[in-house]
């Protein structure tokens, strides 16, 4: 056939051996090129934006060398391979990234320069590509960075939607959400796979035959839509490997609905093909919520199937028995979105393979493991049985199969043990009955991990405390990371630079450990002067992105005290902006002449998107927005206090607002933030912590010092007791009387907007205040106050700063990927050699 001849056609291939160089002039026509023949622009019609497109697509010429090579060599070597499953990636822009993980970026800066470009003010031309919400989706994204710097055969799966999450617009303090149709001018980054597509079917039902005295189960009829990839190469640092995140996107089958186009419906068989590209749409902009809409389920059978139907195909490609799978490949569910995965790769091994249901489930569950991110009910998965029974019929039968077999185990270990059987069972007898994903995926992994180890540790004790019982031993922790090298160097270049001229190189990129050796700079007067020097830089740069995109002037000189993070209750920025008023009521009441001596400028940021349906999330924005407007045109105050809503928080102005951050706000509600992974950014970047004992702020607190560190508020182990409390106790008698006043002003109208930030204030007043504001509140002040002091002394501040930086190394995602290597996916590093060392 065609295929075979050219693979038979040497010429081709000898042409194809040939790497392309990296010197000036080679990088120069591979751009213009480009710009002739990829783009047809002339020199009347062109653009910066142009500029950003041609040299996009040059860096992606040879990030797609490195691709190819290294899934050749993955398959040469026929490695154990890992499976990312996530139904979001918050990627952020690719550029800078690309150019600095392929070492690149002075390269291309000399190159485009001459072309008469900054390559910086190129970078800021990409659109951000946020197919994610918040920290599940960028923990995603980091974990990609790590896995192909750590040199594993490792691929991410998730969706291509043509709507990312909203763009968020501040409008007389309130949010408006447009939609965010990031593809309109074209994604470079992605090959588009216009071969690999996949069927997926929906609805349809299960008809059962007979065969050899066995019954056999048929899944047919229904819709059947397409899934076509779209690759996108992640390139490793300080290696040639370059792995794949491999989005799917749905497409009409082509044999949809033949019977409409022969009964000369002609408009209503194209209409109904319209609707098979809607399930890829859009992002549900729900962050730690559970909507259960029927399209989302969609979405994620969509995932599911064809990736596992991608990872059979390649498994299959060696004539190998089944029993080798789990030796072969390691899923790892990112959440229970993707959880469908182990009932649909049991299914085609029963259905589709023949196997028997008892092997076939061993296979399956020696081959999962599965993630979780939060113990908040709201946002476990429970699908209705209805729905999904009529989506996914056969599937439903499954699970029916894998409870009763599960159950009938559990009930052999503890007999008569009624609520232990219900709470284990993967059906919620409730009415209608729901399936618990979180159940399913449990019972459907070998290791289960939490994000932090407090996370981990309540996993074990309270949500999932049976199957704790159970299997001991499938509980683990991997507390979470992020990737230094978007971190680190590329949104704190100079940092980066001085980190590099300290150590002698820059293989600290890689192992962040070794900027623990800077400890003996600590004391350094230059070493200071040069961290203080970066830092008021950074400042400076967020002055200006402030002034561009909220017209509001800060004072450089203030402490720059940050929040951002995706609004929700129990993340409190509540909390925050009530001791905001606190702070500019007790500053009026100071005489105007003591006020400079008593209080330290201050500018406090706030920033992140709330879920268009979460009305109190809304109403926290309102507040903010209000005090602002108050705060920041009150003549009294001047300088000493401005209030600022970044608009749109995303991954880009991530990486301005975090390297300008002095101190940071992570002030959950003790045992509700899984983790955060934001912590982990500003700590790395020389930003002291305000927090509770949460998430991994208790980590950060183990590896920099609790002396380096705000820390207040009640422990995990309080929480309970004082809820109670809270529901027992009028809360003008236990709230502190900073905290009735500020209420009571807002309750006056001071700030007005009053209807509204009275139903806000309500929920906290009606012994409702179940994130514990109240509790915490009187400590948050203390903690604000030794932050003045702190403040106050330069030389401290910028020695803590340093501490917190340079022993924050335990949070690189390198450093977790490894653990999920050898203590859960069980697969080793395969380094594919660099050509460049000997082909160029
Ligand atoms: C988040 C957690 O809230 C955060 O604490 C953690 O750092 C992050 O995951 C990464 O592990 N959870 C989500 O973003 C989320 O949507 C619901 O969880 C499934």
């Amino acid at each position: 056939g065609s295929q075979n001849s050219l693979i038979q056609n040497e010429k081709m291939w000898k042409l194809m051996q040939s790497y392309i160089k990296n010197d000036k002039e080679t990088i120069q026509q591979s751009i213009v090129n480009h710009v002739e023949y990829t783009l047809a622009k002339t020199r009347f019609d062109f653009s910066i934006f142009h500029a950003y497109q041609a040299i996009s697509h040059s860096v992606r010429d040879r990030l797609i060398e490195a691709f190819n090579d290294t899934a050749q060599y993955f398959t040469h070597h026929d490695c154990k391979r890992v499976y990312y499953l996530s139904i979001e990636f918050l990627m952020g822009r690719y550029l800078q990234n690309a150019l600095i993980n392929l070492e690149l970026e002075d390269n291309y800066k000399e190159a485009v320069l001459e072309l008469g470009y900054n390559l910086e003010s190129v970078y800021e031309q990409e659109v951000d590509p946020a197919l994610g919400n918040g920290g599940l989706g960028r923990l995603a994204a980091c974990f990609l960075d790590s896995m192909a710097t750590l040199n594993l055969p490792a691929w991410g799966y998730g969706i291509r939607y043509s709507y990312g999450i909203f763009r968020q617009l501040i409008k007389d303090g309130y949010q408006y959400e447009v939609p965010d149709y990031w593809l309109d001018n074209g994604n470079p980054w992605e090959i588009e796979r216009l071969d690999v597509n996949y069927p997926i079917r929906f609805y349809g039902y299960v008809r059962k035959i007979h065969e050899n005295g066995k019954e056999k189960s048929i899944w047919e009829g229904g819709e059947l839509v397409l899934a076509r990839a779209y690759d996108n190469p992640i390139p490793g640092y300080d290696t040639y490997n370059t792995i794949n995140l491999r989005l799917w996107r749905s497409l009409p089958a082509r044999e949809f609905d033949f019977n409409s186009f022969n009964q000369g419906d002609y408009f209503k068989a194209l209409e109904e093909r319209e609707k098979a590209e809607y399930i890829t749409s859009v992002l549900y902009p729900n962050d730690s919520n559970y909507s259960g809409k029927e399209l989302r389920l969609k979405q994620q059978y969509l995932l599911v199937c064809a990736t596992i139907q991608d990872v059979i195909r390649r498994f299959k490609k060696k004539k190998r028995d089944w029993k080798e799978l789990p030796e072969k490949i390691a899923v790892q569910l990112n959440d229970t979105h993707p959880a469908m995965a182990i009932v649909e790769l049991l299914r085609v091994l029963i259905d589709h393979e023949g196997i028997e249901i008892e092997f076939a489930w061993e296979l399956v569950y020696k081959s999962f493991s599965y993630t979780n991110h939060t113990i908040l009910p709201e946002a476990l998965e429970k699908w209705g049985i209805d729905l999904l029974g009529n989506l996914l019929p056969r599937h439903l039968e499954i699970v029916y199969i894998i409870n009763f077999i599960f159950l009938e185990k559990v009930s052999k270990k503890f007999p008569n043990d009624h609520h232990r059987l219900s709470s284990l069972s993967i059906i919620e007898e409730s009415n209608p009955k729901k399936i618990r994903m979180a159940n399913l995926s449990i019972i459907g992994s070998h290791a289960v991990n939490g994000v932090a180890e407090i996370h981990s540790k309540l996993l074990t004790t309270t949500l999932f405390k049976d199957f704790y019982e159970l299997r001991p031993k499938k509980f683990q922790n991997k507390t979470n990371g992020v990737t230094p090298r978007r971190w680190i160097r590329c949104c704190n270049v100079q940092l980066a630079q001085l980190y590099t001229e300290q150590l002698g190189g820059d293989t600290w990129v890689t192992d962040l450990t070794q900027v623990r050796c800077l400890e003996n700079m600590v004391e350094d007067p230059d070493f200071q002067n040069n961290w203080q020097r970066i830092k008021r830089q950074n400042k400076e740069q967020l002055k200006w992105w402030v002034k561009e995109n909220c017209q509001i002037d800060i004072n450089i000189d203030s402490l720059f005290d940050v929040q951002v993070k995706r609004l929700h209750e129990y993340k409190r920025q509540f909390m925050n902006i009530l001791y905001v008023i606190h702070r500019y009521l007790s500053i009026k009441k100071t005489p105007a002449d003591q006020r400079h001596a008593k209080f330290l400028p201050r500018t406090i940021m706030f920033g992140g998107k709330a879920a268009p349906g979460y009305i109190n999330a809304k109403r926290i924005i309102k507040l903010i927005c209000s005090v602002a407007d108050k705060v920041n045109t009150d003549s009294e105050i001047g300088d000493l206090m401005k209030i600022v809503y970044l608009p749109n928080y995303n991954v880009s102005n991530a990486q301005i607002i975090i390297p300008a951050t002095e101190l940071s706000q992570h002030i959950s509600t003790a045992g509700l933030e899984a983790s955060g992974t934001s912590n982990m950014k500003f700590v790395m970047n020389g930003s002291l912590i305000i927090g509770t004992m949460d998430g991994a702020n208790v980590e950060i607190a183990e590896e920099v010092g609790k002396e380096n560190m705000f820390i207040f508020g009640a422990l995990v182990d309080e929480i309970e007791g004082l809820r109670n409390h809270m529901r027992n106790t009028e809360p003008s008698q236990y709230f502190p009387p900073e905290l009735n006043e500020v209420l009571q002003k807002i309750d006056e109208g001071f700030f007005g907007a009053v209807d509204e930030l009275r139903e806000l204030i309500n929920t906290i007043r009606n012994r409702n205040d179940y994130y514990l504001l109240g509790a915490d509140f009187k400590s948050y002040l203390e903690a604000q106050k030794k932050v003045d002091e702190c403040y106050k002394n330069k030389s401290l501040w910028t020695k803590m700063s340093i501490r917190n930086a340079i022993r924050s190394s335990k949070f690189s995602s390198d450093r977790t990927i490894q653990q999920y290597a050898d203590e859960i996916w069980g697969v080793k590093a395969f380094q594919i050699p660099n050509p460049s060392q000997n082909a160029r």
